[in-house]
């Protein structure tokens, strides 16, 4: 009976836990005085969005470099699950400025302004949505099927800027502190790039043990 016993627990345990999945994680720090960026001047629809709005191109908070996205790329990785994301436009900004998701997630876009924004997204050259919103309180979903980096910008105000990374490979959005975790990568050696949307990319290999996890930093800067 015990035998018994102890071959169920170890049936278990191999189910709750992938064999040796491992964690990728790190920091991505930026060295150096951090750019001073002009605010963009707001030329239409003041009375709402303000004077100007943050040039939020490159942001520097605690020697952390914001908004990156830091992907592991490879042979043998799982497919991030498809999900849902909001992108919303407030105040002639998008909010947030920069996300990742999987393919096939569903991104619901807001306008939480009193007038028009024409949100478009592009694939590199590719529009993969053009709406025009022009309702406070709207909401409209879009599914992006395609991996890539996707550029959104509004028709109506051209200093509105915004980002969705879309990874078919696992990722993760690093946090205000500056770190990341990407989890549940299986073992392999494998290639980690980190994406800035004007700094650009960084790469580094990276190998994950049969049994622990890995790490791989990055610094942007000087
Ligand atoms: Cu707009």
């Amino acid at each position: 009976m015990k035998a018994v016993l102890g071959t169920m627990v170890l049936v278990l345990a191999a189910v709750a836990a992938p064999a040796g999945a491992g964690e990728i994680k790190g920091t991505v720090s930026f060295t150096g005085a951090p750019p001073q960026l002009a605010p963009l001047k707001v030329t239409k629809n003041q009375n709402v969005c303000g004077a100007t709005v943050p040039d939020q191109s490159i942001e520097v908070a605690g020697g952390h470099l914001e908004n990156v996205v830091v992907m592991v790329k490879g042979s043998g990785l799982p497919k991030p699950p498809p999900e849902k994301i909001v992108l919303d436009q407030e105040k002639c900004h998008y909010k947030p400025h920069v996300q990742a998701t999987g393919p096939g997630a569903t991104v619901e876009i807001v306008n939480s302004d009193p007038m028009l924004h024409n949100i478009h997204g592009y694939l590199g050259t590719t529009t993969v949505f053009n709406i025009a919103m022009p309702i406070k309180g709207q909401k409209i979903p879009r599914v992006l099927s395609k991996p890539g980096v996707v550029h959104v910008k509004c028709d109506v105000h051209e200093w509105m800027n915004g980002w969705i990374v879309v990874s078919d490979t696992p990722y993760a959005k690093v946090g205000d502190d500056g770190s990341y975790t990407i989890k549940d990568v299986p073992p392999g050696t494998y290639t980690v790039t980190a994406w800035h949307e004007k700094l650009g990319e960084k790469s580094q290999q990276v190998t994950v043990p049969a049994s622990g996890d890995a790490a791989a930093s990055f610094t942007y800067g000087k």
